[in-house]
């Protein structure tokens, strides 16, 4: 093996640093557009509700990329340095390639946080850190998705198969994986996100010797285009219209605990079902279950185009 060194330039989405800093994440998310007072006020209030006004995703992100970082240094000790670059954040995803480039690194392979690949979510992650790669002259290559290996499908299976575990499985009991939802124009330009994740819902039903499972959509924007659906209000609703009166919820679409987990879920999501009579439990985020660490690890020795 070579022993020159490859900059693994690790993407995450971003959260804000401080309660005063979400209007600057919000109007970067906006692409450049201030959000009002009424959308600044609500995003705020639902920060504050997650314990209290913290930013989770930002310890979680720092401690997956120390984590495959070390699952890095296992496998091919030496080879490989990791930066972080985040989509709504600093550091943003062009720095993370200038501090491949400040440091002398001339290749690169970039990953991101979030297992499914769609051209509006890691797309645009992996064009951003191209079009800066390009400018400096970083020799750099991109893994694009990883929602079927083995090591993820375990990891996933086993958190369903422990929170079964609080229910009555003599009564009706539905799983219902999910992931952040998307313009419904993705449908247009034969995007994998959604194959992708069924691909993953599937894979882990079967693993889990779940039988009535369904896939449904959360964290829709609010905005005037169609979003895809339905929702997991929705579908919870017509679970408890059934008669199914248990849910477990499976955000398969992220990795870490963070907002659209700890309240579009925990909270949002638990008060419809309460309403509706619904007992509902939530799968445990991944953050840096080993075998996520070295699913991460294992999709960039098998895009290093230069061993
Ligand atoms: O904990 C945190 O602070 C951050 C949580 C967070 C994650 C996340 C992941 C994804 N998003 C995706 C798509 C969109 C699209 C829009 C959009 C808007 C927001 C807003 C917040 C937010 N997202 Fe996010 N997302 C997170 C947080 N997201 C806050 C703004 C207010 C709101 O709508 O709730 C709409 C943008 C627009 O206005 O044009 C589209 C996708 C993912 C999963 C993949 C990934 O992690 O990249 C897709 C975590």
């Amino acid at each position: 093996m070579s022993k020159e060194r490859v900059g693994v330039l690790v993407m995450s989405y971003g959260t804000p640093e401080s309660m005063d800093g979400i209007e600057e994440y919000y109007t970067h998310i906006r692409r450049g557009h201030a959000p009002t007072p009424e959308q600044l006020a609500e995003l705020t209030g639902r920060y504050e509700r997650i314990v209290g006004g913290v930013f989770p995703l930002r310890e979680n992100t720092n401690r997956q990329v120390a984590g495959l970082q070390a699952a890095l240094d296992a496998s091919s000790p030496g080879r490989y340095v990791c930066y972080q670059g985040l989509k709504h954040a600093r550091p943003y995803i062009e720095t993370g390639m200038e501090e491949i480039a400040r440091d002398g690194i001339t290749k690169a392979i970039g990953i991101v946080l979030a297992p499914h690949y769609s051209v509006m979510s890691v797309g645009g992650y992996i064009e951003r850190a191209k079009k800066r790669a390009e400018e400096l002259g970083v020799d750099a290559a991109f893994v694009e998705s990883y929602h079927l290996h083995p090591k993820l499908i375990e990891a996933l299976s086993e958190r369903v198969v422990n929170a079964l575990k609080g229910f009555d499985r003599t009564e009706p009991l539905k799983v219902l994986f999910s992931a952040h939802s998307l313009p419904q124009r993705i449908r247009e330009m034969d995007d994998p996100y959604e194959r992708q994740l069924l691909e993953t819902s599937s894979a882990v039903a079967e693993r889990s010797g779940v039988n009535d499972w369904a896939f449904t959509w959360q964290s829709a924007g609010r905005t005037r285009e169609p979003w895809l659906g339905p929702d997991i209000l929705e579908t919870l609703r017509e679970t408890a219209d059934s008669g199914c009166k248990q849910v477990l919820s499976a955000p398969i679409g992220f990795v870490s605990d963070h907002l659209e987990v700890l309240y579009d879920l925990d909270i949002e999501a638990k008060a419809e079902a309460e309403a509706l009579g619904v007992r509902f439990a939530r799968t445990d985020m991944l953050n840096t279950d080993p075998r996520y660490m070295q699913t991460l690890a294992e999709s960039v020795e098998a895009k290093d185009e230069w061993q």
